[in-house]
């Protein structure tokens, strides 16, 4: 009798445990890979979609300007954009919650191509495809920008631009972007592993918001993009 109840009893645990894991498999910003990382909001590292797909459902793609941009998963398990529009032209997808606060996005951000306004960015505190904060390395300027863009169009500087650092054309940078309050603080780690603090400014304008990628102007691949809650 007793062993009968020890095996039901294990038999429960197994089912249950079984019910959870499928539970957890079954989220997007939750894949088994992370389960030794609990702290992260959000991880992707691209892995588990089919080349070619376009991160949807956790990746929306925006349409800006009436047009939206084909985002596509490279066979490196990475996010990239292939420009094909106007110069000026922004290719915006953001993921995430809309009540995400305080957090810090990481993500690998890498450029091909260099012409005078090809760039890459990270977004935070994204309300929708205009409104957001956003930090972006130009190769051609070898610049780390950190601005706020408020409307459709209105791109508003609310720090100096950093220009101590040579960014390179197909090499992958770290970007990270922190919101806490209303502190933003923005870091980059070059290919040698030196992370340099380029930004911290105060500014209230998005209290919470998504996370976001784009490409102004240019190619550009994201990988390993994370969001960890800062305290
Ligand atoms: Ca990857």
């Amino acid at each position: 009798m007793k062993t009968a109840i020890k095996i039901s009893l294990a038999a429960s645990f197994v089912f249950f445990g079984l019910l959870v894991a499928f539970y957890l498999c079954d989220k997007p910003y939750f894949s088994m890979s992370n389960l030794n990382e609990p702290k992260y909001l959000f991880f992707d590292d691209f892995s588990s979609y089919k080349d070619g797909s376009d991160g949807s459902p956790v990746w929306q793609s925006q349409k800006t300007w009436d047009k939206r941009c084909d985002w596509q998963i490279t066979d490196g398990g990475e996010i990239s954009q292939m420009w094909v529009g106007e110069p000026g032209d922004d290719c915006v997808i953001l993921a995430g919650e809309n009540d995400w606060a305080d957090y810090v996005l990481t993500a690998r951000v890498k450029i091909v191509g260099n012409s005078e306004d090809s760039g890459a960015n990270i977004k935070i505190r994204a309300q929708d495809e205009h409104d957001y904060y956003y930090v972006m390395i130009l190769p051609y300027w070898d610049s780390v920008i950190l601005k706020k863009h408020k409307g459709e169009g209105i791109d508003e500087y609310i720090a100096p631009d950093y220009d101590e650092i040579k960014i390179g054309t197909g090499i992958w940078y770290v970007l990270e972007a922190q919101a806490k309050g209303d502190v933003i603080s923005v870091w980059i780690t070059d290919p040698d592993g030196v992370r340099r603090k380029t930004h911290e400014i105060q500014d209230k304008s998005f209290a919470k918001g998504k996370i976001g990628l784009a490409t102004d102007s240019g190619e550009a691949y994201f990988d390993f993009v994370k969001v960890s809650a800062v305290e």
